[in-house]
């Protein structure tokens, strides 16, 4: 880990150099992004998380931060040592950890997501280009009344049902709309304002199954661990029942899918936040297909009354037209391919 007061290395003949900043690092779509942006060439990477970052990711970032986004002197010394161009805001804390401290998540969750954006919003005005802000969001952001009304629903468009049970989904919701107000009408009435400083734009992801890391602090995990748990043969007992359905997506999807949105024109973009989906089993047919790809797996089911209420909460698919039409949204992995193409082999040579 570089010493944040070593900054002076960066900047070139007394300017500072301009860098992509990736907060929550760490986490699984950060491992998966780093990678991406570093294979990309061309940027350098600045990283944030809580913990250190694995000497791998590091290897592939310009520097690297441990330490909380809400930390405004943190913040300020990496200002003064890069000038952010764009940001990936992926720091946050999900929807199962964030029921057992709401306060710590909104905490994070929307005063961190302040931070940032006042922070684009700085560096904007300081450097005179606008900032572009990519911010993962989540289906976690819909409420379905009932599952009745869930399962009648069908595919939900961005404006339907945003009626939040957790707060996570209260704090992700929240943040699209700050986003759009930063993007729109920040300092409305401030007499030197400076129009447009930021371009906010949105991804609502499903649940993400990675291959290569396992997800943490959600509730959509049961797909993931499941799977994880079939290839190396250990027993798993899913906290879901075996109807329930919600969507998910393979994480080189979702990278792509970040990547791809923050290259378009903006003139091309309707709207600031667009869903995103492409499979969507019910846990049973989950466990079923890892059983048929993994023979010495045992899943059964063990419903947790709370964590089954905020994924009924969720909808059993969202409505990804605008994303397909506005950016060309394309997922390669539908059920079958993601099985075969990316997580079996993938995940087998990991437990292997
Ligand atoms: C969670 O389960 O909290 C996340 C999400 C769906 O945003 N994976």
């Amino acid at each position: 880990m570089k010493s944040p007061s070593t900054g002076s290395q960066h900047q070139r003949g007394g300017r500072r150099s301009a860098a992509v900043l990736i907060t929550g690092a760490g986490g699984e779509v950060g491992h998966g992004l780093i990678g991406a942006l570093h294979a990309s060439g061309g940027r350098q990477i600045v990283a944030i998380d809580i913990r250190e970052l694995d000497a791998k990711q590091r290897a592939m970032c310009q520097d690297s931060f441990v330490g909380d986004i809400c930390d405004r002197s943190l913040l300020e010394r990496l200002l003064a040592m890069y000038e952010i161009t764009e940001i990936y805001h992926l720091a946050a804390l999900l929807s199962t950890r964030g029921e057992f401290t709401p306060e710590t998540a909104h905490e994070v969750n929307v005063n961190g997501t302040v931070s940032l954006l006042r922070l684009a919003a700085e560096q904007a005005r300081s450097h005179g280009q606008r900032v572009k802000f990519i911010f993962p969001s989540s289906i976690a952001v819909y409420g379905m009344p009932s599952v009745e009304i869930k399962g009648e629903a069908g595919a939900v468009g961005e404006d339907e049902f945003c009626r939040p049970i957790t707060m996570y989904g209260c704090n992700k919701l929240y943040c699209e709309h700050l986003g759009r107000y930063y993007s729109h009408h920040y300092r409305l009435l401030a007499q030197d304002r400076v129009p447009d400083v930021l371009d906010f734009r949105s991804i609502r992801f499903p649940g993400l199954i990675s291959a290569d890391t396992l997800p943490s602090g959600g509730t959509s995990d049961y797909g993931p661990e499941m799977l994880h748990a079939a290839a190396a043969g250990k027993e798993y007992a899913c906290f879901v029942r075996p109807d329930t359905r919600i969507p998910f997506m393979t994480m080189p999807d979702a990278i792509d899918a970040l990547l791809k949105l923050a290259e378009v024109e903006r003139k091309r973009l309707g709207q600031c936040v667009y869903n995103v989906t492409s499979f969507n089993p019910s846990a049973g047919e989950f466990a079923t297909l890892a059983k048929k790809c993994f023979p010495r797996a045992k899943i059964r089911f063990e419903p947790d009354e709370q964590r089954q209420q905020i994924v009924d909460s969720w909808p059993e698919n969202v409505d990804d037209g605008a994303a397909r039409r506005d950016w060309g949204f394309a997922p390669r992995h539908d059920l079958q391919r993601a099985f075969e193409e990316y997580l079996v082999p993938r995940i087998s040579a990991r437990y292997r």
